[in-house]
């Protein structure tokens, strides 16, 4: 691997915000592909977060300044990535559902799926069933459903029957997930996948695709 791939990778996974965007400037100074800077570089260093995370070695702290820095170098590499035509994996409506204003753990996972080389709209809090039929109707391929409470972890089974009833339940893959939420229960109200942690939701979101 380039040397200045090496330098990416091992600044993300230091959730280094600063240097990541000065070392994905010198890696496209240096002539390299954007493509190859988020594969090789980004997406492969939050590979290893999550597997780190997934083996007790990350905690969400660490998960989330890696996701940061991540974010950063994005900032620079966006453009270039336009310009290369690279096409994100998928687009993924994500949400916290009606009723429910919780969103630290939703961004986690947007951060992520993101990571994973998903475009990602993120809906917000408290988001109507409506918000994420426009969202399929728009484009999105996948949609991630977030729910803190118990009240109102409901308004994910409503959420997935208003996709139905709109017709649009076999144009998307949906992941579940929040602390009451459970994999039983993801089963039960018809998703096609629930992931416990941000981690586990970025490699269920690529199952989706791959
Ligand atoms: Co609230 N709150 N809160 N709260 N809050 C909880 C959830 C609660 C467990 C606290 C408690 O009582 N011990 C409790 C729920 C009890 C229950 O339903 N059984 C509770 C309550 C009751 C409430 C209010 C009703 C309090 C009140 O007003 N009386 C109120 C409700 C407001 C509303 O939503 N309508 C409320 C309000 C708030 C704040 C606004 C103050 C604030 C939220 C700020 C914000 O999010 N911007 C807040 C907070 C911070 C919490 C706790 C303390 C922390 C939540 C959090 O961010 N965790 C929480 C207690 C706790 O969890 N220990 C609590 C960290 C985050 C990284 O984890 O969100 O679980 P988490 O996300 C994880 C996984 O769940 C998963 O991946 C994430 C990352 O690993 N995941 C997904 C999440 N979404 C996913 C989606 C996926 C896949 C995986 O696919 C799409």
């Amino acid at each position: 691997m380039e040397p200045i791939l090496e330098d990416i990778f091992v600044t993300v996974m230091e959730g280094d915000a600063a240097a990541t965007p000065v070392n994905v400037q010198k890696a496209l100074d240096e002539g390299l592909s954007a493509t190859d800077i988020l594969n090789d570089g980004m997406i492969a260093a939050m590979t290893e977060v999550g597997r780190l995370f997934e083996e007790g070695d990350y905690f969400v702290p660490e998960m989330l300044i890696a996701a940061r820095a991540m974010q950063a170098g994005l900032g620079v590499l966006r453009p270039y990535l336009v310009a290369e035509d690279v096409k994100p994996v998928g687009v993924i409506a994500i949400g916290t559902v009606k009723g429910d204003l919780h969103d630290i753990g939703k961004n986690l996972v947007a951060m992520m799926v993101e990571g994973a080389g998903f475009e990602i709209k993120d809906l917000g809090t408290d988001v109507a069933p409506e918000a994420f039929i426009e969202a399929i109707r728009e484009g999105a391929s996948v949609v991630g459903l977030s729910a803190l409470l118990t009240t109102t972890m409901p308004r994910i089974a409503d959420t997935i029957a208003a996709i139905n009833d709109a017709g649009l339940r076999d144009q998307v893959k949906i992941m579940v997930g929040g602390a009451p939420v459970t994999a039983e229960y993801a089963e039960q109200i018809g998703a096609d996948g629930y992931a416990p942690d941000a981690s586990q939701a970025a490699r269920l979101a690529s199952s989706f695709v791959s």
